[in-house]
């Protein structure tokens, strides 16, 4: 049964900015005209009410965004990178496996809910943004913003689509086992497993989920809150299948007595979108009266099926249905917004106070903007140079350079760039 997956993302990364434009004076239209990097693209998880499952995720468990492009001269924006949305069942859970530490981060229980898993880096700004009254022509320009990699595992926690239901012996476990794979034990006395067994069903190109789920007869013994988790098995699935034996002398009272026993543990719960299934067709002669009778206790509405499990007969029909059942409560969902998958954000807080860290013999400088700004230094340039130790001046980092008691000849790096203090 797959109801948990793990999968890899990667966000895309933010395109560099450009240095560009003409440096002669006096030259029209002269002046720095790098563009802007792109933005990177996000991959953002989307509660889709046509996904039945996480089958979709069973072979791809890599996803990586688009890179935002770069940026060029005449103030050309690099294009943003294209997002990517994963789409995955209402019900699942995202949990982040980032370190040892597993750790729930949402609950995409709501119809259409969208959030973004890993936003992608921001664009670097072209040398047009670095123009300022005491730097006329900047060299200099900002590196995109790298995306985020993560690892993260969908569970599915909305059990089924479809939970099977019925007195013991009504042939919940047989229906399972002859629309699925699943392997329930059938018997004719009760059993006590009262965990669901689940299977997939796969028809008219549709796949969903089906639960056997035993009622409070078949684990009687087992004592307490079981009623409880009866209805909590009932609620994680969108479609109730009422299994009754039609070889019974007294079908409806089975029927009735199951309604029952949910309305004891809750009064809402009898009114989830419900199929009554009325098994053993090959065995029973005239039942004909019994559509009425189960009609007269749940409105004219109320949807009746004939099958018999053992002889397979009815059951494409019962099938067909169900598609058709969960198409209905899918359409009924709100109408909602497929978001935008290439909201930005800036992943290192560009706030945090240089740090440096000495090894191997080099001052290695930490500081986001500096670090994005070194990686579109030209370091044959010496005036890029110039500018750039300009900048780190500015920004703090040369001050923080001198607290460390850094000396002529010593080597400092920042990002790939290797600087030597004068
Ligand atoms: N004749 C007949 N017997 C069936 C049919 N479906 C199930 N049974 C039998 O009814 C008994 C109970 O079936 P099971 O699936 O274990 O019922 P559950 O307790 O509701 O899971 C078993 O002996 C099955 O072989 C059917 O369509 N026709
Ligand atoms: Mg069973």
């Amino acid at each position: 049964m797959l109801d948990t997956i793990e999968i890899k993302i990667r966000s895309g990364n933010g395109g560099n900015g450009s240095i560009s434009g003409r440096r002669e004076k006096f030259v029209p239209e002269g002046g720095p005209d790098g563009g802007d990097g792109g933005n990177g693209g996000s991959i953002t998880v989307y509660a889709d009410p046509n996904e039945n499952t996480l089958q979709g995720y069973r072979y791809k468990k890599y996803f990586s965004a688009e890179n935002g492009g770069n940026g060029s001269g005449k103030l050309r924006h690099g294009k943003d990178g294209e997002g990517i949305l994963l789409k995955v069942p209402v019900g699942t859970q995202v949990w982040s496996l980032e370190g040892k530490r597993e750790q729930l981060i949402y609950d995409l229980n709501t119809p259409k809910a969208a959030v973004v898993l890993a936003k992608g880096g921001r664009g670097g700004n072209g040398n047009a943004k670095f123009k300022s009254s005491i730097n006329r022509f900047p060299l200099l320009a900002e590196g995109g913003e790298q995306g985020k990699r993560l690892i993260v595992r969908f569970e599915l926690k909305l059990i089924s689509d479809v939970g099977i239901i019925g007195s013991p012996n009504a042939g919940k476990s047989s229906l399972l086992a002859a629309v699925t794979a699943a392997k329930p034990k059938i018997a004719d006395y009760p059993f006590t497993t009262t965990e669901p067994i689940l299977g997939v069903v796969v028809h008219q190109d549709v796949d969903f989920v089906m639960a056997d789920i035993p009622g409070l007869l078949e684990g009687a013994h087992e004592g307490v809150g079981l009623g409880r988790e009866f209805l909590r098995h009932i609620e994680r699935t969108r479609l109730l299948l009422h299994v009754v034996d039609g070889s019974l002398e007294n079908p409806l009272e089975e029927y009735k007595k199951v309604r029952k026993e949910i309305g004891l543990y809750s009064e809402a719960m009898l009114g989830k979108p419900e199929v009554v299934v009325i098994n053993k067709i090959d065995v029973v002669n005239n039942a004909t009266g019994l559509q009425e009778e189960i009609a007269k206790v749940r409105g004219e509405g109320v949807k009746v099926m004939w099958i018999s499990a053992a002889t397979r007969e009815g059951l494409t029909s019962l099938m067909n249905g169900v598609v058709g059942k969960l198409n209905e409560l899918r359409d009924s969902f709100p109408e909602g917004v497929i978001p935008k998958t290439n909201a930005v954000t800036t992943l290192v807080p560009e706030s945090a106070p240089p740090s440096i860290k000495e090894t191997d013999g080099e001052y290695v400088v930490r500081d986001a903007r500096s670090e994005r700004i070194s990686k579109m230094v030209d370091p044959s340039n010496w005036d890029a140079k110039v500018q750039f130790y300009e900048h780190l001046r500015r920004s703090g980092v040369i001050a923080a350079l001198e607290k460390t008691g850094i000396s002529g000849g010593d080597i400092y790096r920042i990002g790939n760039l290797k600087l030597e203090w004068a």
